[in-house]
């Protein structure tokens, strides 16, 4: 039996986080075994990549060194979680994935999307997520939310126009792949990003 992998993108504070717990809630109740995981991290050692990663205290990787630590992180959580949950049946629910490498470090900072894919086809092989949301919003909201939280990572310390570009990274995938993706308004109040999720759920059964 073979699980289903579907991953949430979006900017900072687009709602993420929630909308795994939303939807990961509402598989449970229909039965579904479901494991919840995020990208960086999701092992000890890629949570260590992650802690890094995000840190503005240890010293900023260059922009290869960046997207070479995101692949590493990437290769180790696959291997160890993601990959055996597939092959046990469970759906697996990503919080970012190979997506927000080709929104942040391709259309982000500037790195080739044909150097992004060589790694994607070298540490993924066949593996991509069956679905992707994408929970949209212009990047100041996302970064208001961000701001009211506290202290900023090094991402979110960045300047608007990489956002932006973030942002048009994401719509230009979702616009390549569109029977991957689900678009979300993520400037909705919860109750309506909710019912899109529940619309993008009723697809994957009619998929099954
Ligand atoms: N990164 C990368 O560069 N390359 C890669 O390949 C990968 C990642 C995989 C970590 O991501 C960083 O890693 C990321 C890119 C980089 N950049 N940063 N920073 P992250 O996902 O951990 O970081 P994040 O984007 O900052 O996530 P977040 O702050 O946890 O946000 P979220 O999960 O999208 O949002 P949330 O926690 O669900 O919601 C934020 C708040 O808004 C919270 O108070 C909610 O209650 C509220 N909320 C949620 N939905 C709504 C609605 N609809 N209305 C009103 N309020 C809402």
């Amino acid at each position: 039996m073979t699980g289903r992998f579907i991953t949430i993108e979006g900017g900072e504070g687009a709602g993420k986080s929630t909308a795994q717990t939303f939807l990961a809630d509402q598989l449970a109740a229909r039965g579904v075994s479901v494991l919840q995981t995020r990208e960086p991290g999701g092992t000890p050692l890629a949570e260590a990549i992650r802690r890094n990663l995000l840190s503005v205290e240890e010293e900023a990787p260059v922009e290869m060194a960046e997207l070479l630590l995101v692949f590493a992180a990437r290769a180790q959580h696959l291997a160890k979680v993601i990959e055996p949950a597939l092959a046990r049946g469970q759906w697996v629910l990503c919080d970012r994935f190979t997506d927000a490498t080709y929104a942040y470090q391709g259309a982000g900072r500037g790195l080739s999307e044909e150097l992004i894919a060589k790694l994607e086809a070298l540490v993924q092989g066949e593996t991509r997520p069956d679905s992707v949301i994408l929970l949209d919003m212009p990047p100041e909201i996302g970064l208001a939310r961000a701001r009211a939280r506290g202290a900023l990572d090094r991402f979110e310390q960045e300047a608007q126009p990489f956002f932006e570009r973030v942002r048009q990274g994401y719509l230009t995938q979702a616009a390549q792949f569109p029977e991957r993706y689900s678009v979300i308004d993520a400037t909705q109040d919860l109750t309506d990003v909710q019912t899109s999720l529940e619309a993008v759920m009723t697809s994957w059964w009619s998929d099954a």
